[in-house]
């Protein structure tokens, strides 16, 4: 990447992460510093955290003025945090996600940047499940399966032809976050789906490239009966989302809201809430 690098905007969701995001955020600020010729900022975005991710966080601050962090009380989940986190696309050229647990080496992270700057697509996503892709060590077989399934259930509802939608390492244009933004309306873990399929709608090409994966222990995501079905129901909603019968379902909202409350997971979005584009204030130290 040439000196005159597009600026880059980093955001890591984080939810009870006291005990693996500390060496992740310096691991993460080191490399970026040393690598990225453009500007660089790191953002944790949390919420409802019961540990002390807060204080880490503050700690990393201290230490790199690169890193700053969005806060919220609320249970909103990992898609909800990210879409608060995206209002901060105005903040740079490219925007990007990973986990706060570094299953993906900041090396991996640099070459969907470097991708992603040279052109290669709009929004340039991390892959395990791509020829090519290195697991040093692997998810759960119950894990690996699952992403199977839920796959094939987005290809059968979506056809986006991409191979994981779920691996959290994602980089987009600015452009690309910005004119999406109104479509983004799963707070859940199937926003991953929700913004990926709303950047294809909008004509933007998204290019999948095999990474490098090391599964991390201590995953803040629930595998049980209840997190599958909300990921299916999430599914369904948005492909009712774009068809016709969308404005008939309107009576239906009380018992979605029922649904998602007794499924412990983060409400969709209403259209009002997805057009309101306050961003949350930045904070550092
Ligand atoms: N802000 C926020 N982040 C979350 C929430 N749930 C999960 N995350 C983050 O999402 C990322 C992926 O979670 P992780 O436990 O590594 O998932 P797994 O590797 O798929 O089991 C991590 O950075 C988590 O801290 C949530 O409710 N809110
Ligand atoms: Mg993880």
């Amino acid at each position: 990447m040439k000196p005159s690098a597009p600026s880059l905007l980093l955001l890591i969701p984080a939810y009870n992460e006291e005990g693996r995001i500390g060496p992740v955020l310096s691991l993460y600020a080191e490399h970026f510093i040393r690598h990225y010729p453009g500007r660089f900022q790191l953002v944790v975005v949390l919420n409802g955290c019961r540990d002390d991710t807060l204080g880490i966080v503050r700690a990393a601050e201290q230490r790199y003025l690169c890193i700053g962090h969005l806060d919220f009380p609320a249970p909103i989940g990992k898609g909800g945090a990210l879409i608060e986190g995206l209002k901060l696309a105005p903040l740079a050229d490219l925007v990007g996600y990973v986990d706060a647990d570094g299953a993906t080496p900041p090396e991996a992270f640099l070459d969907l940047v470097g991708r992603c700057a040279a052109g290669e697509a709009d929004c340039v996503i991390a892959s395990r499940w791509t020829e090519g892709s290195r697991i040093d060590v692997a998810q759960t077989k119950d894990r690996r399966r699952a992403s199977r399934w839920f796959n094939a259930v987005v290809e059968g509802l979506f056809w986006m032809g991409i191979r994981d939608t779920q691996c959290g390492a994602k980089v987009m244009r600015r452009a690309v976050v910005e004119s999406v933004q109104p479509q983004l309306r799963l707070a859940d873990l199937a926003f991953d789906v929700n913004l990926l399929y709303s950047l294809k709608r909008a004509g933007f090409t998204v290019r999948e490239v095999p990474t490098v994966w090391t599964d991390k222990s201590g995953s803040k995501v629930a595998f049980n009966f209840k997190t599958s079905l909300n990921m299916l129901l999430s599914l369904v909603r948005l492909r009712l989302l774009y068809s016709p019968f969308y404005a008939w379902l309107g009576p239906l909202r009380p018992v979605e809201a029922w649904v998602y409350r007794w499924l412990n997971a983060p409400p969709p979005r209403s259209r009002e809430d997805a057009r309101r584009n306050e961003p949350a204030e930045l904070r550092h130290g």
